[in-house]
């Protein structure tokens, strides 16, 4: 299988964690996305959306990291990343969906703000942005302390809905959200970014930020 990815990606960070938790080997090409290597009508074949990642097995394309991961996860079904139960699986598609819709927007506004903008040059923060976002974040945050009580995993046992979550705290130290109000949270995050597919996964993209 061909992963069509780019080392900055947290979207494509996600689905390398997943294919490593999973055993699964994939074929690395890698897309210059600055120099329009998602615009080129052979990549626009495979996503008209012009974005990485793309999963190409065989004459099979998936795009959207998240429906990537349920399919990689669905040819591994003893690892139990997706399960077959319908309430099980229900639990994964609730809070990858969450994190997609509204966690992850909330933090990446946030990260942007006060860290991406400034490291790439891209203008000053906005303040009333951070203002609303900060408010969303907290709320976001609370809901998924909650959610955690009492579990290791976010939908019970170790699922792709873990490695949704986990690419939106990637920033959390450089844009100044503490997790320490949240045992929960911090204890979920430190345990999934300790599992060794979560940082082989991670180690170009540590390359690249220098740590
Ligand atoms: N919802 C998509 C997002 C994909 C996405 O935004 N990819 C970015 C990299 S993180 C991209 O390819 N950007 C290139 C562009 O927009 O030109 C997913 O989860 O796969």
């Amino acid at each position: 299988m061909k992963l069509y990815n780019a080392n900055f990606s947290p979207n494509a960070l996600r689905v390398r964690a997943v294919a490593l938790e999973l055993g699964i080997d994939l074929e690395i090409i890698e897309v210059d996305v600055f120099k329009g290597g998602t615009r080129t009508d052979e990549f626009l074949a495979l996503n008209p959306n012009a974005k990485i990642p793309v999963l190409q097995d065989e004459d099979f394309v998936i795009w959207e990291s998240r429906a990537i991961n349920t399919y990689l996860a669905s040819k591994k079904p003893e690892h139990g990343l997706y399960p077959d139960d319908p309430k099980a699986r229900a639990m994964v598609d609730q809070w990858s969906n969450w994190q997609t819709i509204h966690l992850g927007p909330a933090m990446q506004k946030l990260s942007f703000e006060r860290f991406l903008k400034g490291k790439f040059g891209m203008g000053d923060p906005d303040q009333s942005v951070i203002d609303a976002e900060i408010k969303n974040v907290d709320q976001f945050l609370a809901v998924l302390e909650t959610g955690l009580e009492g579990k290791d995993w976010i939908a019970g046992s170790l699922s792709v809905a873990d490695f949704a979550l986990a690419t939106t705290f990637m920033y959390r130290e450089q844009s100044d959200i503490s997790l320490d109000a949240l045992p929960n949270v911090k204890n979920w995050i430190e345990r999934l970014e300790a599992r060794k597919s979560w940082q082989d996964a991670l180690a170009p993209l540590m390359a690249m930020f220098g740590g």
